[in-house]
């Protein structure tokens, strides 16, 4: 195992500019919370866990933590880790998952419910609340795409690849020039895969798949690496991988914090899998997901359990053509932390079967590339803490696609609103991954030249 350096000089920058910038306003906003809407932390502790109810979730920092290991331990009360830091980690948990933490030692404080933005106007169920109107619900995010489909129809085609738990289609847009069949050599069009929305309340991640689609369709011909990139390369865009669970979580108009998809768990009234626990490779296998259904990181029954996973794992298998997966690069968006990440999830170490040195210098080389150009930092993902069953992990153990998680904007919990940034930020915070995105498109065709080994290995 390399020597694991959990306080390393960036994650330390980080917690510096963290604290000087919210901590008087956490201190403010922890002592606000008991008012919250959502009850007393008393009223929440008093709530069943298991039962006729499901059980409310809330977010807490956690001080103390600050090694991955120990960040890991914190994640197997049945909490998600939604944010690190230095000496401490956010996270989601029920009342009964942040007792546990309290019982590994570490003082745990209820940080504010989500917000509320309807700016005292009456909430239109299953929509954005007013302040927030310019994100998209599924009904809006569908419709966008398909004006962008019918305005490029040489460039654009959508596809049903399936359906959601609750029978929402699960769509796929591939964005090339049809014109052309096969890159300027002949060869057939490396392919590249955009996943967003695995997680409910990461609403950010539809905008930036709006964002490419629009980006794509606009510049082709006006752009010269664009016009580059869609001439040379199949986009497969995937907007919205969990729409049950973002519909869920807009419902009311007040944001419910949710994470997992909606599919019920029989013997149990926790509802949800957290789809990136979901994927077939050493699924459970390393204390990175849990079996508990009311578990923020449920990993479900089996491997793809969930239908939404079985549906995009499908997809991605029907991209092997003559024996050989057609997808060479793929970006998964989640929010929050600006982060750029990659495999695997469920070791600490640095290379492991499947992973070799170059695999993985090959990764760290174009992942540092597109965090230079993006602000974000760039590292493993069990850096943060060991998963298991994540989507990076399948597509790259058993599908050798490179394959990299952005965790999007704020970087913090406090003043850029954690998981519900104001829409204020969609067309800056979108924008800022367009270099990165590039930048990825244009190394597909031979990620391991960035390591000086294209003889080698794409030959
Ligand atoms: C993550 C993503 C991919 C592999 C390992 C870890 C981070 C992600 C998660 O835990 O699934 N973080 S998040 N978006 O806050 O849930
Ligand atoms: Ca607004
Ligand atoms: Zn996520």
């Amino acid at each position: 195992m390399r020597p694991h350096t959990p306080q390393s000089p960036t994650t330390r920058r980080r917690h510096a500019r963290w604290a000087a910038a919210t901590g008087a306003a956490l201190l403010t906003l922890a002592m606000a919370a008991p008012a919250s809407p959502r009850g007393t932390d008393r009223a929440r502790e008093s709530e069943p866990t298991t039962g006729a109810y499901e059980t409310t979730s809330h977010a807490y920092e956690v001080t103390g933590p600050t090694t991955a290991a120990q960040r890991t331990a914190v994640a197997a009360t049945g909490a998600s880790v939604d944010a690190v830091r230095d000496r401490s980690v956010v996270i989601t948990a029920d009342p009964a998952q942040a007792e546990r933490v309290r019982r590994l030692g570490w003082t745990v404080r209820a940080l504010p419910a989500p917000p509320d933005r309807r700016d005292g106007r009456p909430a239109t169920p299953y929509d954005f609340p007013p302040a927030d109107a310019k994100y998209h619900n599924y009904a809006e995010a569908m419709a966008e795409i398909n004006a962008d489909v019918a305005a490029h129809p040489a460039l654009m085609s959508k596809q049903v690849i399936g359906k959601s738990y609750e029978g929402r289609d699960i769509i796929a847009v591939k964005v090339t020039n049809g014109a052309t069949r096969t890159t300027a050599t002949g060869a057939a069009k490396p392919e590249v895969l955009f996943t967003h929305h695995q997680h409910a309340r990461e609403h950010l991640t539809v905008e930036m798949a709006l964002y490419l689609l629009k980006e794509f369709g606009s510049q082709y011909g006006k752009d010269g690496r664009v016009t580059k990139m869609l001439d040379n390369r199949v986009i497969w865009i995937v907007p919205d991988l969990n729409p049950d669970g973002g519909e869920y979580d807009i419902a009311t108009g007040t944001y419910r914090g949710w994470r997992k998809n909606r599919q019920p768990n029989s013997g149990s009234n926790n509802r949800g899998t957290d789809l990136n626990r979901n994927w077939n490779f050493k699924w459970a296998c390393c204390g990175g997901s849990s079996g508990s259904t009311g578990s923020e990181t449920y990993r479900g029954s089996a491997p793809e359990s969930a239908p939404e996973v079985k549906v995009v794992a499908d997809f991605v298998r029907s991209r092997i053509v003559g024996g050989k997966q057609q997808i060479k690069a793929a970006i998964d968006f989640h929010t929050y932390s600006e982060l750029v990440l990659w495999p695997f999830g469920w070791t600490y170490d640095d290379t492991a079967p499947g992973m070799t040195q170059d695999d993985r210098d090959a990764f760290a080389t174009i992942g540092k590339s597109m965090a230079a150009s993006n602000g974000y930092t760039p590292e493993q993902s069990s850096d943060l803490y060991i998963t298991d069953g994540s989507i990076d992990d399948w597509l790259w153990g058993n599908q050798k696609i490179f394959a990299y998680t952005f965790e999007m904007y704020p970087n913090e919990s406090g003043a850029g609103g954690g998981f519900y940034p104001p829409d204020e930020v969609i067309d800056r915070e979108t924008a800022r991954n367009r270099e990165a995105v590039l930048r990825l498109l244009e190394n597909a065709d031979c990620m391991y030249r960035s390591i000086g080994k294209e003889a080698q290995y794409c030959a």
